[in-house]
């Protein structure tokens, strides 16, 4: 159940046939998430979260951008593919000919074509489907890599670890709602790898890393994956499309894609990295990103997954700590439990991480 007029909201998009029903969609923590169905198509409407997004309309630009760079790439290939409409996001357009739609209480709407046959996966089941992740999210940094201009940075410092550290110890000093005697070993464990974290700024200012147009958010539940051939048809929700660094999107399925238990698993002794998962992820990401990445940057591929698996847990905690005003959440202390399995899966990379880089050095 939601309260918006689904009906009245899918009126103001060019969508083909009349609306029949829309119901809540997937498991993302930002935006409302609907699936549409018409007499003739089925449809995704989002509402953007605008706390968070503060300019959708220049993030629906980026999204436009993106998409129709990518929809030009997969038209130039050979023997093009006809199921293309399923690889990329087809916006529809509204009535005033833009990219969303504006409802009577001012919700930012925006509407594409679903895409069906295919499925994401909040916890992967085999490493085939990490291989087909990775390489998917790997094409599409590679796809974006001659992409004119710099695109809009929908939220500054998103992947800024040092400014996350930072906005923790803030929350810590405000200690809002007096949750801070309940996270001591958390932030005992975050705090004591401070240094690790200003790493990859470094590396950019020295100039052995570079800026590209990344994905930022390669939540292993933000790439479609094919029912049929398993592999990774679409990668999906692209509000964070902006500049950074290859290393954020790696990071980032590294720590989605690795642990055989959900982002918000309780019992912590099902929470680690499987190797497989990693071999899996890094294979595959090399498959299509390996040509463009310099060998420091290579390097740095295993590092990064802990990076952002201890960045994404200092924000989870903030938000724990700071009443739970970002990510949503669906019972008491969820910020504080998704926490804790990224703090366990940090410890369980570190435990691995020599074996990790020397696979990394063989590929
Ligand atoms: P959020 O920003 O809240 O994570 P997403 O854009 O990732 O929102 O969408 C939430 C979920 O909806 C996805 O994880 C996916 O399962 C599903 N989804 C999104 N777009 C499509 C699409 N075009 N076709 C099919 N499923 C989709
Ligand atoms: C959010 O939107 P969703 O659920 O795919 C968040 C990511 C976090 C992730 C943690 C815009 O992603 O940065 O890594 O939750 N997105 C934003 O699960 O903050
Ligand atoms: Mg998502």
């Amino acid at each position: 159940m939601s309260n918006f007029d689904l009906a009245a909201i899918a009126g103001g998009f060019q969508v083909k046939g009349k609306f029949v029903n829309a119901e809540r969609y997937g498991t993302g923590h930002i935006n409302d998430t609907f699936k549409m169905a018409t007499t003739e198509e089925n449809y995704i409407l989002q509402r953007i979260n605008t706390a968070i997004f503060k300019e959708p309309v220049l993030l629906m630009d980026n999204f436009v951008k993106v998409s129709k760079h990518i929809a030009g790439k997969i038209a130039a290939e050979k023997n093009a593919d006809p199921n293309c409409r399923r690889r990329f996001l087809q916006v529809i357009s509204s009535f005033k000919d833009e990219p969303f739609f504006i409802d009577n209480d001012g919700n930012f709407w925006r509407c594409y074509i679903f895409v069906d046959e295919a499925r994401t996966y909040d916890v992967l089941e085999n490493s085939s489907q990490a291989f087909a992740a990775a390489k998917a999210f790997g094409a599409f940094q590679n796809d974006l890599a001659d992409l004119p201009g710099r695109l809009n940075e929908t939220i500054a410092n998103f992947h800024n670890t040092p400014s996350r550290f930072n906005d923790l110890m803030n929350a810590v000093k405000a200690d809002k709602c007096g949750r801070l005697k309940e996270v001591s070993p958390e932030l005992d464990f975050i705090v004591a790898r401070e240094k690790e974290y200003s790493l990859l700024l470094n590396e950019l200012a020295a100039g052995n890393v570079f800026e590209r147009t990344t994905h930022n958010d390669t939540k292993l539940n933000n790439v479609l994956i094919d029912d049929l051939t398993g592999e990774g048809v679409c990668v999906i929700d692209l509000d964070t499309v902006m500049p950074g660094l290859p290393h954020y999107d790696f990071g980032d399925m590294v720590r989605t894609g690795t642990s055989p238990a959900p982002e918000d698993e309780l019992d912590l002794s099902k929470v680690g990295m499987r190797f497989e998962m990693f071999e899996a992820l890094l294979r595959g990401f090399l498959s299509t990103a390996g040509n463009f990445l310099n060998a420091r940057e290579k390097e740095l591929l295993p590092f990064s997954g802990k990076l952002i698996t201890l960045e994404i847990g200092m924000r989870f905690l903030t938000d724990y700590l700071s009443g739970d005003v970002y990510f949503k959440i669906h019972r008491e202390k969820h910020n504080l439990d998704r926490c804790r399995t990224q703090i366990k899966l940090a410890q369980s990379i570190e435990e691995q991480f020599d074996a990790m880089q020397k696979l990394n050095a063989s590929l």
